[in-house]
């Protein structure tokens, strides 16, 4: 099968789900699916990166602990290319919160509460076609 258009996504696996060892079931995942990797990246964010990725929830009570979760091991950076990727792949993902999180989904699967400051999720998905571009050009300049 071949895409008529090749919209792009950034997909993060997290801190967490480094730790866990779950980054190839999340590329599993992706792959199984019908989307192609592009680009991909192992490693540790840097606090100017990271104010630039998460820009719009600077101020909120969670920012803080979740710059200092996302800086506290690498994270594999990945660019995913396929038509509707960027729903596709949040719908992979599931919602935000892993104790909620639908069955069959990465969060709702493989994630949990820990009880701590910040929902540690396992992965990132851009939410739209600007955020894509932005934070594919955040995270990997030279593609
Ligand atoms: P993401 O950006 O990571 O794909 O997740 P998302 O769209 O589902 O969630 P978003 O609202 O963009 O929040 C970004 C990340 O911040 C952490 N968060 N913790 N109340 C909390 O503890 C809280 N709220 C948000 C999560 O790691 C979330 O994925
Ligand atoms: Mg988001």
């Amino acid at each position: 099968m071949t895409d008529t258009t090749a919209q792009r996504t950034l997909v993060l696996v997290k801190p967490d789900g480094v730790r866990r060892n779950l980054s190839g079931e999340v590329l599993r995942r992706i792959e199984a699916k019908g989307y192609t990797l592009v680009a991909l990246e192992l490693r540790t964010a840097d606090r100017e990166l990271l104010a630039g990725h998460y820009a719009e929830h600077e101020g909120k009570p969670f920012y803080e602990p979740l710059v200092e979760f996302m800086l506290s091991g690498p994270v594999l950076a990945a660019v995913v290319e396929g038509h509707r990727v960027i729903e596709g792949f949040r719908s992979l993902a599931g919602t935000t919160d892993p104790t909620t999180a639908a069955p069959g989904t990465i969060r709702g699967d493989l994630g949990r509460d820990w009880g701590l400051k910040v929902q540690q999720n396992l992965v990132h998905g851009s939410d739209s076609p600007e955020s894509a571009a932005r934070e594919i050009g955040l995270w990997f300049p030279n593609l």
